[in-house]
């Protein structure tokens, strides 16, 4: 398949402006009946109507009241051309589709026998052949008929009109959506649901009525959900000043689902992961990010919805801004500034893991990307979470203040329009009067760059230079980069621990924190009037999406872990510390020299652990070492085994000189009474089940009593699941019992199931072959997404030392399940080809194998979703 540019836009020939669908649902013959007003665009030189379709049987198509016939127009790949050039049409379109057969999840299709669609990005055309690019934005109007005892609910965007009985069993609901909107916002829902509602009061008085939707049954797992989103509604309220435009807003929850959710207009469906908790099934991570997508989805409505992307190569418009709107709403529910912090350095976690690695290889590609095969593999931790720290530096840059006056602008300039990355920094520049011209290269250039500190203190002038010098390695198509324009927040800690106060050459001082501001290849930032040297705490807050690089002494790190009026920082030195450590012990593993530990870091750690003025939550995150997959990237030539090694071996000896410290932080750290995931009692849990997980290390009889005691007494998921792991990674004479206990008590539950699979897939002992086997299990169907991510996926990423066996059987299960995906759902199976996307930097006997596997799959018959990726993959 040939790719896309960026630069090849041009306007759509014809403006649509109204939508008429009707719908005749059946799962194995669906009728789509739709009417199109158009208006012929006088910026677009096309004398066509364009429309795509995808996999959908055109039955007739009728131009101003006249049947087409194949002569009329023009079909080929998907996209029919109508050669006209008049002022105003309407179109009347009429597709049959098969909703029951398509396993791909896009367009529409069928879940536990209801109906569900899914648009975003190309997935309308599956429905109908229409105008499906984001710039094409319409008003519409849905009818939805079907048989009343199997589709009592019948759902769509905007407002119910009218519903009614059709006399023969069947029923209708008509529905319009009073704001236009793009073809990938388009959703229907149809079949057995029910609903928790409640009418809220907007903050300018009006009433909203806000639904959650779900399978019978599940009812008592929506209050959560509920709650999310009334409280996203007041965020946005209060946050931006941005409030719900619609009397009525849905939330559907559906089992079998590509992403998280979607953020269709007033009807957003929801993977049942992201809508569905009670003590009993949800774990405290489950609950905040439950809250997090739900914020997400919602303020999707103004960022993305009311103010959409012209072409999906702006897509980080929206998702960017997005996720940094919904980061920062679970910061703010949080409210602690030690709670903001974890939420800040959970959030950089998965940069770091996720994104960093995708920056590096292969796959690169810029926040607004210049090319694609295929769209939907550029849902990736680059637009999304990239994007959102590109989003968080202009508010780093500008200030709260000044950010809000950017996002004022940018609504009153654009709301109702589909616009581009540009727009919104010229929104922030304008209503700022800032030159933000080279910002943006963070649009258009790949790749982490790294900054390079170097510090001098002249004691006789009193004066600290900062030295900054940023370089950013080649992307692919990208081989030179130009400077970014990146804000390093610094202080200056004294003697004492205490931030100093900063004078910045001929500033004004201030005390605590200075945005430096780095445009050029080097850059040299004089403080004055500094009495002492100082240790300097750069990029606080993570204030820019790069790899800093300074030179500490350990002796400094151990200082700013215990004295960084930063927390985030706090927790940085603790990480650079433990990298630092581990890099080490994994080069002594290479050489199978012996291993040891030294007393310097887990002083500093004992010291953490233990100071109960810090909160639990802070804590827990100073205590977790650096993920495999961080290790992975600071290394030249991956090494997973060695690195598997130092880790366990670090965790291991830590527990063993810890050990009492964490036997009482874990009894300290006991939550009682009724299960609230409110954020001190889950950063309790998170600590105390973290102190369970090092106890664990030690694998005795003791550690394997405590485990099992918690297991036994749990009284929500949280510490079900922690005491199961530690169990299923251990030697304990009762792991299989609690395993299949567990089994037992949940086989209902889905969700849960899918937690067993993942925490199996993820045990020290799974490999290929227990892999394999769990496949045989009644529970595992590898047609729903969620299961088959809890089980395959969870072992290609989330179980390095064992799918990186040095026999190379975890490539050839990959790529088995890449090719198997891919053929029932291509999303789903490019999702799966990107876990070798790392290949190049492993060992030469990994890297065959790999290559093998990459060549297996490239040699398949693929979707161009797979394709592309391993294209790029072996290019
Ligand atoms: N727009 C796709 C799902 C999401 O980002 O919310
Ligand atoms: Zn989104």
């Amino acid at each position: 398949s040939p790719a896309i540019y960026r630069k090849d836009y041009t306007p759509p020939s014809y403006w649509v402006r109204t939508v008429h669908m009707g719908f005749d649902l059946d799962p194995s013959a669906t009728r789509v009946a739709t009417r199109i007003t158009l208006e012929r665009n006088f910026d677009s030189t096309e004398k066509a109507v364009v429309l795509y379709g995808d996999e959908v049987e055109l039955v007739q198509i009728h131009l101003n009241g006249k049947a087409l016939s194949k002569r009329d127009y023009a079909l080929k790949d998907g996209v029919l051309r109508i050669p006209v050039a008049v002022n105003e049409i309407t179109l009347d379109i009429e597709t049959l589709i098969r909703p029951d057969k398509n396993t791909s999840l896009m367009g529409l299709y069928v879940s536990s026998g209801n109906f569900f669609t899914q648009c975003e990005a190309e997935g309308f055309r599956k429905i109908t052949y229409f105008p499906d690019r984001p710039d094409v934005m319409a008003q519409y109007t849905v009818m939805l008929r079907a048989d009343k005892t199997k589709y009592p609910v019948l759902l769509s965007n905007g407002n119910l009109i009218e519903e009614g009985d059709l006399g023969d069993g069947r029923h209708y609901a008509l529905w319009e959506d009073p704001f236009k909107k793009p073809s990938y916002l388009f959703a229907l829902v149809a079949g057995q649901l029910v609903c928790q509602e409640e009418t809220i009061k907007l903050k300018s008085g009006r009433d909203a009525l806000l639904q959650v939707w779900v399978e019978d049954g599940n009812l008592d797992k929506t209050q959560h959900a509920m709650d999310s989103l009334i409280n996203s509604i007041r965020w946005d309220e209060e946050r931006f000043g941005l409030e719900l435009d619609l009397d009525r807003f849905m939330i559907v929850a559906v089992g079998d689902f590509n992403m998280g959710a979607m953020e269709n207009k007033g009807l957003n469906i929801f993977n049942t992961k992201y809508v569905l908790a009670n003590p009993r099934i949800a774990t405290d991570v489950d609950y905040a990010n439950i809250e997090a997508v739900v914020g997400h989805e919602y303020f999707h409505n103004w960022t993305g919805n009311r103010v959409t992307c012209r072409d999906w190569f702006q897509l980080s418009l929206k998702e960017g801004l997005t996720v940094f709107r919904d980061q920062e709403f679970s910061a703010d529910m949080v409210g602690t500034d030690s709670g903001r912090a974890v939420k800040r350095i959970d959030d950089v976690r998965v940069l770091r893991q996720a994104q960093f690695p995708e920056d590096a290889g292969p796959m690169a590609h810029p926040v607004r990307p210049d090319s694609f095969v295929e769209i939907s593999n550029f849902y990736t931790v680059t637009i999304y979470e990239k994007g959102a720290e590109v989003v968080r530096m202009y508010q780093t840059l500008l200030g709260r203040d000044g950010f809000r006056k950017g996002m004022d602008l940018y609504f009153k300039r654009h709301d109702g329009q589909a616009v581009e990355c540009d727009d919104f920094r010229a929104a922030m520049s304008a209503a700022n009067g800032r030159d933000l011209t080279q910002f943006e290269r963070w649009y258009s250039q790949a790749g982490t760059p790294r900054v390079t500190a170097k510090t001098s203190y002249d004691a006789a002038s009193k004066t600290y230079d900062i030295t900054l010098s940023q370089s950013c390695p080649a992307t692919p198509g990208q081989a030179k980069k130009l400077s970014f324009h990146i804000p390093v927040a610094v202080g200056l800690l004294d003697s004492s621990g205490k931030d100093m106060t900063l004078k910045l050459d001929g500033e004004v001082a201030t005390i605590g924190t200075v945005v430096l501001e780095l445009t050029s290849a080097q850059q040299t930032f004089r403080f004055t009037d500094v009495n002492e040297q100082p240790v300097p705490s750069m990029l606080r807050n993570f204030s820019a999406p790069i790899v800093l690089e300074y030179d500490y002494s350990e002796e400094e790190l151990a200082f700013l872990m215990a004295h960084d009026s930063d927390a985030f920082n706090r927790w940085e030195a603790g990480q650079r510390l433990a990298t630092r450590r581990l890099l080490a012990l994994t080069s002594s593993a290479q050489k199978s020299d012996a291993l040891s530990i030294d007393q310097a870091l887990s002083d500093s750690l004992r010291a953490t652990l233990n100071d109960t003025q810090l909160d639990p939550a802070f804590r827990e995150t100073v205590l977790t070492l650096p993920a495999e997959t961080v290790i992975a990237e600071q290394m030249d030539v991956i090494d997973p085994q060695a690195i598997h090694t130092a880790r366990r071996f670090l965790r291991h000896s830590l527990a063993q000189a810890l050990r009492a410290d964490f036997v009482a932080a874990y009894k300290a750290n006991q939550t009682r009474g009724n299960y609230s995931p409110d954020a001190t009692s889950s950063g309790k849990r998170a600590l105390k089940n973290l102190a369970l997980s090092y106890i664990a290390e030690l694998d005795d009889a003791d550690a394997h009593a405590l485990a099992q005691a918690q297991y036994d007494v749990a009284n929500n998921m949280t510490d079900r699941m922690a005491s199961l792991s530690a169990l299923a990674n251990s030697q304990a004479p009762g792991k299989a019992a609690a395993l299949a206990q567990f089994y037992s008590d949940f086989e209902q539950e889905p969700l849960v199931i899918d937690k067993w699979f993942s925490l199996q897939a993820t045990a020290r002992t799974t490999d290929v072959a227990a892999v394999r086997k769990l496949m045989l299990h009644p529970a595992f169907s590898i047609k729903n997404p969620n299961r088959a991510r809890s089980l395959i996926f969870s072992f290609c990423n989330g179980n390095p030392s064992r799918f990186h066996a040095a026999d190379g059987s975890g490539y050839v299960f990959w790529a088995e399940q890449v090719i198997a995906l891919d053929a029932i759902n291509p999303q789903v199976g490019a999702r799966l080809a990107r876990s070798l996307d790392r290949w190049r930097k492993y060992a030469p006997e990994l890297q065959e194998k790999m290559h093998a596997a990459l060549k297996r799959v490239a040699a398949a018959k693929l979707s161009k979703d797979t394709k592309e990726v391993v294209t790029k993959s072996l290019a």
